[in-house]
C-alpha cells in the first residue's frame, strides 16, 4: 500500500479517491483510498477476484456480483476512528441500492488496534441518511447509537478479530466503522464493496464522484467502471483477464 499513498500508481492511473497523501496530509488521520484497483494490479488481482464476486454474489441471493467500489484502509498506531455508518445510505442513485462487502484483515487485528466492529442485528435496522463525518469524527458512534435508540434497542459492537488473511463480510445495512488504533502495530485492509450483476443507474441525483461513471440516456453501469467479477451462468466482464495479466 505504501508507494499508492505516496501516489506510485503501477498502471498511471489515479484511484477514484485518495483521501491521504504522504507528505499533505496529517499522520493521525486513517489513511484511505478508494478504487486501488485502477491503480494497481497486484491489489486488483485480490479486490476482482471471482472467489469474491461469487461468495458476496451467495451472501445476498443475486445472479452475480460486480464491484462497486474498493477500499485501501491502513490505521498506523495512533491513527484515529472512522465514523459508524451504512454502506447502503451512500448508494440511493443505484437500484438495487443494496451493498454486500468483502474485508479482507492485511494485519493480525485486535480491537485495540481499530479493527472494523460490526453492530451486531444491525442489519435489519431502516437505513438512516449518511453520517456527518466520516473522516476522525469526535464521537464516532454518534449515530449508530441514534439509531439504536430510534428503535429502542442498545448497540453491541463486535471487532472482526481476526489473523492476517482472515475477514469478514457484511450487508450494507450493517453499521459498522472503526475506533482509533491504540495498539503497537498498523492495521491494514482490502475492502471490496459490491452490488448486484444486474444493478442499473435508477435516475435518482449520483454521488458526486462515482455519478462521472452515469452515461447520458442510459441506466446502465458500464463495466469499465462497475467490473462483473462473477456470474451464476459463468460470466466475468471481458477486459479483466487481459487486464490483470498486465495485458
Ligand atoms: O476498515 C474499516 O475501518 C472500515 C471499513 C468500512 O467502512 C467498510 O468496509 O465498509
Amino acid at each position: 500500500m505504501a508507494p499508492l499513498f505516496r501516489g506510485a500508481f503501477e498502471t498511471g492511473l489515479q484511484p477514484d479517491e485518495w483521501n491521504w497523501r504522504e507528505g499533505r496530509d496529517p499522520p493521525e488521520l486513517t489513511r484511505q483510498i478508494c478504487n486501488a484497483w485502477k491503480a494497481d494490479l497486484t491489489l486488483a488481482r485480490i479486490l476482482l477476484a471471482d472467489w469474491v464476486g461469487r461468495a458476496c454474489a451467495r451472501l445476498m441471493g443475486w445472479p452475480g456480483a460486480r464491484l462497486y467500489q474498493d477500499n485501501l484502509i491502513w490505521k498506523p498506531p495512533g491513527a484515529k476512528a472512522l465514523g459508524f455508518h451504512q454502506d447502503d445510505s451512500y448508494i440511493d442513485w443505484i437500484e438495487p441500492s443494496r451493498m454486500v462487502t468483502c474485508w479482507i484483515a492485511l494485519d493480525d487485528t485486535s480491537a485495540e488496534g481499530g479493527t472494523m466492529g460490526l453492530a451486531r442485528g444491525s442489519h435489519r435496522w431502516p437505513a438512516a441518511p449518511p453520517i456527518g463525518q466520516f473522516h476522525a469524527p469526535e464521537d464516532p458512534t454518534a449515530e449508530l447509537r441514534d439509531a439504536a435508540r430510534e428503535i429502542g434497542v442498545e448497540p453491541e459492537v463486535v471487532p472482526v478479530v481476526v489473523p492476517a488473511g482472515g475477514g469478514s463480510f457484511h450487508a450494507g445495512g450493517t453499521w459498522h466503522g472503526s475506533e482509533g488504533n491504540r495498539g503497537s502495530r498498523p492495521r491494514r485492509s482490502l475492502v471490496a464493496h459490491c452490488l448486484s450483476s444486474e444493478a442499473r443507474f435508477n435516475g435518482k441525483r449520483p454521488g458526486p464522484i462515482y455519478g462521472r461513471y452515469v452515461l447520458f440516456g442510459d441506466d446502465r453501469m458500464d463495466e469499465s467502471f462497475f467490473p462483473i467479477l462473477w456470474t451464476e451462468d459463468g460470466r466475468r466482464s471481458g477486459f479483466l483477464e487481459a487486464y490483470l495479466s498486465g495485458g
